[in-house]
């Protein structure tokens, strides 16, 4: 009877500490494209993009840019561990952004799908240069 107990109550702490983390998880989600709308960035500006963090990935990851736009790509404070080291092979960026000031700038100098992801290849998602 005592181990019963014992075990429901380890179950009911594990399920709450399982939701909190997960609610917690979703909560700080402000993935924003700064600039980002078709036609509002002038000449010479930086197309700015914060990226967040949802179901333990990069938010959005799917970014769509213009084939040669100055790109700037932020991590807001939702995102933690090894998915603030960013890459994107393809345009040799590889940085550990460790506040959401830091960032990585490259120039999206030609068309097709590339992946981003974290140093480890956990975070990921697609850059599209269109
Ligand atoms: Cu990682």
């Amino acid at each position: 009877m005592k181990n019963t107990t014992l075990l429901f109550g380890i179950a009911l702490i594990v399920l709450i500490a399982g939701g909190f983390l997960y609610f917690s998880g979703n909560n700080n989600v402000t993935g924003k494209v700064i600039n980002n709308e078709e036609g509002t960035l002038k000449n010479g500006q930086v197309n700015e993009i914060a990226l967040s963090m949802k179901d333990y990935n990069y938010y959005p990851n799917t970014i769509t840019v213009k084939e040669g736009e100055t790109v700037r790509i932020s991590l807001d404070s939702s995102i933690y561990g090894c998915l603030r080291d960013f890459t994107i092979k393809d345009f040799g960026v590889r940085k550990y952004l460790k506040t959401p000031d830091d960032y990585v700038e490259f120039v999206a100098d030609k068309k097709g799908t590339y992946s981003f992801a974290c140093s480890m290849g956990m975070g990921f998602g697609k850059l599209i240069v269109e």
